[in-house]
């Protein structure tokens, strides 16, 4: 397979890598308050063996060793995430100790030559307002423009970029609807006002941080490319609904103020009252639009079962160690998509894409040539969708460090850098050093 380079890519694009606050800082360090995802994690049958973020990488006291193993690969960009229980314990008082870190940390990228891509929200909802009803309760999207605000103020004259909310499907659908993340909730109701609340949250949050900071604002939005099972017309409807709800949901509320028909189908019922009132503040115009991308899914039809009436079958693609197919194909897909549909000239930045594998130490080293190959066949993706026009201005690896992979618990391993959970030590892998070549601005980086 061809290796592109840096030289690949138009002048100014930007290399990273992504992580998140709950998945690598360890949240017994540094006075982070509860959030739901450690309430999730101690329920019995949520999690892989019931692990939690308490310790994860312990990124809150290694972050100078991992900023260094960024600069070292020759990274443009860093994406993480603030934790909002580090910065505001109980949802809405600040913490100081909270602040501080994230200001060292800012600090530290800058000194580094690594921008700043921060998200505000990546999962991990303070439990007090878990308590309150969470992402059902629309008082929580008020208190995520507070969240906003508040860091903003404290970290919004350096980061080079806010996300609002990372992957809104995750919050509302996974985890509300199909129960696989906190809350673990199997309920159309609450999942049809998380659906709403989240986009919401994004708007309201967007309306505070104009005018207090500079940095561009977006969003962080996941595509998962429905593939019929089959060409059978109850498939390919089957498939449109997942398309629906999946890619077309957050995308079309926040470029056209409006849910998709097929979506609504089911959701309408359940939506909270008044939400069109919402739309406005919801399709508020963006800087630019982040793209995760991992794989696709067949769906079929299954009539049995209640709205929506699918059921996945599975595909015959290589699959990763989560079971994902390997289809980079998809990820060239929705960038033109996006572009041609939704977004136009608006800057796309791919925010994550990755795979994990089950990579293993040996004498010092990982040899991860099926993350080579993932990565570099992912660029060349990219590469293709901007040469047909799509206006792409970055890529981020996911993810800097193996880590807490959320229900999987430790066992999944995504990273450029293997972490061994027992000692913390970091290891690059192959797949990291690969990358670091190909980023390289000269021979003489390449070399290093
Ligand atoms: O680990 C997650 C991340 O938190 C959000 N996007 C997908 C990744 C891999 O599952």
């Amino acid at each position: 397979m061809t290796r592109l380079s840096r030289f690949d890519f138009p002048e100014g694009f930007l290399f990273g890598a992504a992580t998140a606050a709950y998945q690598i800082e360890g949240t017994s360090f540094g006075t982070c308050g509860p959030s739901h995802w450690d309430s999730f994690a101690a329920t019995p049958g949520n999690v892989v063996r019931a692990e939690d973020g308490s310790t994860a990488c312990d990124h809150y006291h290694r972050w100078p060793e991992d900023l260094d193993l960024m600069a070292a690969a020759g990274f443009d960009a860093y994406r993480f995430s603030t934790s909002w229980p580090r910065v505001m314990p109980d949802g809405v008082t600040v913490n100081p100790e909270g602040m501080d870190f994230y200001d060292r940390l800012v600090d530290g990228m800058l000194e580094r030559g690594l921008r700043p891509f921060q998200t505000l929200y990546h999962w991990d909802l303070p439990s007090a307002l878990a308590d309150r009803g969470g992402w059902a309760n629309r008082d929580t999207c008020h208190r995520f423009a507070d969240y906003a605000e508040a860091i903003t103020r404290r970290l919004g004259d350096r980061v080079a970029s806010i996300a609002t909310i990372n992957e809104p499907w995750c919050v509302a659908w996974l985890s509300h609807f199909l129960g696989a993340h906190a809350p673990g909730l199997r309920d159309i109701r609450a999942a049809a006002r998380a659906m709403h609340h989240i986009l919401l949250a994004h708007g309201l949050g967007l309306e505070r941080l104009r005018g207090i900071t500079k940095a561009p604002l977006g969003i962080v939005l996941n595509f998962d490319h429905a593939t019929p099972a089959s060409d059978a017309p109850e498939d390919l409807a089957a498939a449109a609904r997942q398309d629906a709800i999946f890619n077309r949901w957050f995308i079309e509320a926040i470029t056209r103020q409006a849910y998709p028909a097929e979506a609504m189908l089911g959701l309408a019922p359940h939506l909270p009252e008044g939400w069109q009132e919402d739309m406005a503040t919801i399709g508020q115009p963006l800087d630019w639009l982040g793209v995760n991308y991992y794989t696709r899914h067949l769906h079929a039809a299954a009539p049995e079962a209640p709205w929506p009436s699918t059921r996945e079958v599975p595909g015959p693609l290589p699959k990763t160690q989560m079971g994902w197919e390997i289809y980079p194909e998809g990820l060239k897909g929705f960038l033109l998509r996006l572009s041609r549909d939704y977004t136009g000239d608006l800057p796309l930045y791919v925010t994550e894409n990755g795979m994990a594998n089950a990579d293993t130490v040996e004498d010092n080293a990982v040899t991860d040539a099926i993350r080579e190959d993932f990565l570099f066949a992912h660029l060349a993706a990219t590469r293709e969708a901007i040469a047909a026009g799509a206006n792409v201005r970055g890529f981020f690896y996911w993810s800097l460090l193996d880590n807490y992979e959320w229900a999987e618990g430790y066992d999944k391993r995504f990273g450029l850098v293997h972490v061994d959970f027992a000692s913390l030590k970091r290891t690059p892998k192959s797949s990291y050093h690969a990358l670091a070549r190909a980023i390289a601005r000269n021979d003489r980086e390449a070399d290093r």
